[in-house]
């Protein structure tokens, strides 16, 4: 009778034990809370866990704390993370992603979305399925720009001989070698400290990543130069996500497209309110010569189209898309 009970009870334990792990839903990003991935991920955690209720659980972790996007791509791909928000970095999953690297081709959101419904959601959804990687929706960073230690940045000559971190994208250090930068590439986690002790001299990033990781308290001047709009992609491993019931999946599609008009909202009133913190905490703001960094950038483009297997067609469907 002991020897049945202590059988059954075990038996339930064990059951218990794998549903506890089938339900939980690992969600990590490599930015901070403050910053809008980090406000979006945390709106998206939210309404996840609502609408799944109590069955499942959403685990969310920010600030590199499960690693750096890097990692967490390899983490997709091993299934012990679920979702993770990926940025700059998906141009080395798949070269066409870097359309995003091109400079000043995002004209503003709008123009985002219609690239976001023809080219991304289409086109660069089967690049990343065919690299193991599910791309489950397209969320912001933000536009971009350039922050120093040194001097304003009004035309690409003012970069010259400046370290200036990047993302640990090949596309981003071309864009600003191209410009006459020395481009340092590092993880996102590891900036705030290079610009304090002096290893790298600036750093590019949206108004709410530099705020989100208090970048002014070590940066004089911010030139607004919206280079590049750069995009987060809520992404799930291929394998791990064709594994998710369908309803689960259906529900983090769903949210996550919900997410995507907060997101893009969010945004939008961040670049502006985020300008007077900037100027508050002393930063010296101007805007660049957007025509003569326009000029610079044609071997950017001409790179593109040469590396990428169909990078042209790709860039005249994104820039026939800025008239609608
Ligand atoms: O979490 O590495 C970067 O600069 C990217 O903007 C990243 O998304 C920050």
């Amino acid at each position: 009778m002991f020897k049945k009970l202590l059988g059954l009870s075990a038996l339930s334990l064990s059951l218990a034990a794998t549903q506890v792990q089938a339900d939980k839903i690992v969600f990590a990003i490599g930015g901070t809370p403050q910053s809008l991935q980090g406000q979006t991920a945390q709106e998206f955690t939210r309404r996840l866990q609502e609408r799944l209720g109590d069955e499942h659980q959403v685990e969310y972790y920010d600030s590199g704390q499960l690693g750096d996007e890097r990692q967490l791509i390899q983490k997709l791909r091993l299934g012990t993370v679920d979702l993770a928000a990926i940025s700059s970095i998906m141009s080395s999953v798949s070269p066409d992603f870097a359309l995003f690297d091109l400079p000043f081709l995002v004209k503003d959101r709008a123009h985002l979305k219609r690239i976001d419904q023809d080219i991304v959601m289409t086109d660069l959804a089967e690049s990343a399925d065919a690299k193991g990687l599910h791309l489950v929706s397209t969320w912001e960073n933000g536009f971009r720009h350039i922050t120093n230690s040194e001097r304003p940045i009004n035309t690409p000559q003012d970069l010259d001989g400046l370290k200036i971190r990047t993302p640990q994208s090949e596309w981003r250090t071309l864009m600003f070698r191209t410009w006459g930068a020395n481009p340092t590439p590092m993880a996102f986690s590891e900036v705030f400290v290079g610009l304090q002790t002096g290893v790298v001299d600036g750093q590019e990033n949206p108004l709410s990543n530099i705020d989100g990781a208090k970048f002014q308290e070590v940066q004089d001047y911010l030139s607004l130069s919206n280079h590049v709009y750069s995009p987060i992609w809520l992404t799930a491993g291929k394998s791990g996500w064709e594994k998710l019931p369908e309803d689960v999946r259906t529900a983090i599609s769903e949210v996550a497209a919900e997410t995507q008009d907060w997101a893009l909202a969010k945004g939008t009133e961040l670049d502006d309110s985020l300008l007077s913190t900037m100027r508050e905490a002393g930063m010296e703001i101007n805007q660049v010569d957007r025509n003569a960094f326009v000029e610079a950038s044609n071997p950017v483009y001409q790179s593109f189209s040469e590396k990428v297997p169909d990078g042209q067609a790709l860039v005249d469907r994104a820039m026939a898309l800025a008239e609608e």
